[in-house]
């Protein structure tokens, strides 16, 4: 790994490393030290200056076998309170856009696309895939307990103009995803692996097939990261007010999951 940087906007610097250029295959890659310890330092500190002048809403989730139970500075929020990440985001972004040998934006919608995850002792984030092709994780900090768990590239592809978005492929996909993640497949099949937070590691992944949640967090402390979610430039209509609702609104939700409705 060669070590690139430090990259100077606004005043932020951090020192980045080049990630290894690696083909689609793997469908994972963990940087350690992506982002200096100082730098997460600051990140954290205009953290806590954003939660100190906006409430922002404990999102709880209790739905058997899906527990969720997080805080959530979500893109709208972050653009006006937290400019520090969008040059981490670009970062991000391009390194990315090498590891899986493709071309990739923002998520089109800025609330989705740059976030910060806060998750309170006892707090975790429960089984899913991402509904974006790549997902880049940074981790500001280090807590007991909160490791993600990765199953990398577990899910199929979606086959072109098949099971798509529409209503009827969503319930297919809703089938098959329960089958896969059940205990014995996913442990089996699924080649699992843990990280545990820790300041500066980034972690990629195709979102949209790589199975993954958040243990419990243990201990006293918040564990905080900043996630940045890529599309294909072109990409399909991606519109989920159900998940939206679900993901970033303190407002009650329907029983049944959001990522298979629309
Ligand atoms: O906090 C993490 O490590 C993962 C969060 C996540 O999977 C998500 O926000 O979609
Ligand atoms: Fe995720």
């Amino acid at each position: 790994m060669t070590r690139q940087g430090p990259a100077r906007r606004n005043g932020w610097s951090a020192t980045v490393h080049r990630a290894p250029r690696r083909r689609d295959g793997a469908g994972h890659l963990v940087v350690p030290e992506f982002v200096s310890e100082q730098c997460c330092e600051s990140l954290l500190t205009a953290v806590e200056r954003c939660r100190s002048r906006c409430p922002l809403p404990l999102v709880v989730r209790d739905d058997p076998g899906r527990p969720l139970r997080y805080v959530v500075i979500d893109g709208a929020v972050a653009a006006r309170e937290l400019p520090e990440l969008a040059p981490l985001a670009e970062q991000v972004r391009s390194v990315a856009a090498a590891t899986f040998d493709r071309p990739l934006v923002p998520f089109p919608d800025p609330r989705i696309a740059v976030n910060v995850n806060i998750t309170p002792p006892g707090g975790e984030y429960r089984w899913h895939y991402d509904r974006n092709p790549v997902t880049g994780i940074v981790y500001l900090n280090a807590v007991a307990g909160g490791a993600i768990e990765l199953c990398p590239s577990y899910r199929l592809p979606t086959l072109p103009g098949a099971a798509g978005e529409t209503a009827a492929g969503l319930t297919l996909r809703r089938a098959l995803d329960s089958v896969a993640a059940a205990g014995p497949l996913r442990r089996t099949l699924g080649r699992p692996l843990s990280v545990d937070p820790s300041p500066g590691t980034l972690v990629l992944m195709r979102g949209d097939r790589c199975l993954h949640r958040v243990q419990p967090v243990a201990g006293d402390h918040d564990r905080i990261c900043a996630v940045f979610a890529y599309d294909d430039p072109s990409p399909a209509a991606r519109r989920r007010p159900a998940l939206d609702r679900y993901l970033y609104s303190g407002e009650r939700c329907q029983a049944s999951d959001p990522n298979y409705r629309h």
